[in-house]
């Protein structure tokens, strides 16, 4: 059996799952990322359920933080809960936290844990082969098991699409894998125009407005990042649903420019000599520096600084930020913690993807276990976890010894 065909069992298996616990007078709690690529998945399965004429309660997080967790698994509700893009590898945190046995289902693409828990079931390409920072996002998951429910839902094909733009899984390259399918499924139902050259990117969506796709999934993650403490992530979904309008417009040159600003000022204070480095390893501490923007913003800064000249290319780069003690929809939560975001310059990512270097998963998610931190949704060139306040030299300390074994 090929991987795609074992990853459509998995798929199968996921959607009985749904159905037999699935129940239209029981909201659908969908606990899902902030980001393009989380709110397209949200959206997917939103509609989904509610063709089978279901309702849908969600909740955004920026990662599933086992407080929160805990917080949304023993609230009032019954019925079922999604995770999506997100919680793969937190699969066994999630079942020891389900006190009220209720039915969850994990559609993510991040490195997953495997799971044996009658109430929690746990899909994921990663299992079967696929590459879960290539082939498909957590959008593509998504589509994929809305397709099983129904096949009515192959028009939300654009939004796997969305979601891969989002996550930048092009690598620089065209599209591979399940993504060039999702490509080749939008352009036929029409919810997506291709451009004569530039590829996807430069591409159209046509029920949206004709929406560039590249800004489309660019902006959708800045209201559901940047906004992410002031509603942004309604917005975003707003806007995957209808297209623009002048009141989001007005919102998103908000965002944009306080980004900007707290970017540049941020940038000169590194360059000012704020960045530290250790062997292999530079990094820096944002504190609340980002407040109100959400903690996804300090890994987009990490992605934007990743090839500017006055970082060292042979390095790896780590930032920090404080995650605020509130979850919109949830409340106060107070979680005491930072989170560390990692990218990779292009010189040494090429070394760490021709297997000459190691990748963030070959020494991040273990330090930051020896700290007794966090760990979810880390790819291999991309990840992020979150440790307690305060221990931000002791997680660099941790990563170098690891390295020391590797290198
Ligand atoms: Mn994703």
């Amino acid at each position: 059996m090929n991987n795609f065909a074992k990853f459509q069992d998995q798929l199968q298996a996921g959607a009985v799952f749904f159905k037999e616990h699935f129940d239209p007078k029981q909201a659908v709690t969908i606990v899902h990322h902030n980001d393009a690529d989380g709110l397209s998945s949200a959206l997917i399965a939103s509609t989904a359920v509610e063709r089978l004429g279901g309702t849908v309660r969600r909740i955004a997080l920026e990662k599933p933080y086992p407080d929160a967790v805990t917080h949304i698994q023993t609230a009032q509700e019954e019925g079922v809960i999604l995770y999506l893009d997100f919680a793969g590898r937190s699969a066994p945190e999630i079942a020891a936290r389900n006190s009220k046995q209720r039915p969850i289902l994990i559609l993510d693409h991040h490195l997953p844990t495997p799971i044996a828990d009658p109430w929690v079931m746990n899909v994921n390409p990663m299992f079967c082969g696929l590459a879960g920072d290539r082939d498909l996002s957590a959008a593509g998951v998504v589509y994929l098991f809305a397709l099983e429910l129904g096949a009515a839902n192959k028009d939300m094909a654009h939004m796997a699409v969305l979601g891969a733009v989002g996550d930048g899984q092009d690598h620089g390259d065209a599209f591979t894998g399940l993504n060039a399918d999702f490509i080749a499924a939008a352009v036929e139902q029409r919810t997506l125009r291709l451009a004569s050259t530039g590829g996807v990117r430069r591409g159209s969506i046509p029920r949206l407005g004709n929406a560039s796709v590249e800004q489309m999934a660019g902006d959708v993650t800045t209201l559901g990042a940047v906004g992410y403490l002031e509603a942004g992530v309604d917005q975003g979904l707003e806007l995957l649903e209808q297209g623009y309008t002048d009141e989001l417009r007005q919102s998103l040159a908000e965002l944009q420019q306080m980004q900007q600003e707290k970017f540049a000022g941020m940038e000169r204070t590194l360059r000012q000599g704020g960045l530290q480095s250790t062997e292999h390893i530079q990094w820096f501490d944002l504190c609340d520096a980002f407040y109100p923007m959400g903690v996804k913003m300090v890994g987009v800064f990490c992605s934007n600084l990743r090839d500017q000249d006055w970082l060292d290319p042979g390095k790896y780069i780590a930032g920090f930020q404080w995650i605020p003690d509130y979850v919109p929809g949830l409340g106060v939560i107070n979680f005491d913690a930072t989170k560390v975001s990692m990218r990779i310059p292009s010189p040494l990512a090429q070394r760490m993807f021709a297997g000459q270097m190691p990748s963030l998963l070959d020494f991040l998610p273990a330090a930051t276990q020896r700290l007794g931190g966090f760990v979810d949704g880390c790819h291999s060139y991309s990840a992020a976890t979150t440790v307690a306040k305060g221990s931000e030299g002791q997680l660099v300390t941790a990563m170098e010894e690891i390295l020391a074994g590797l290198v």
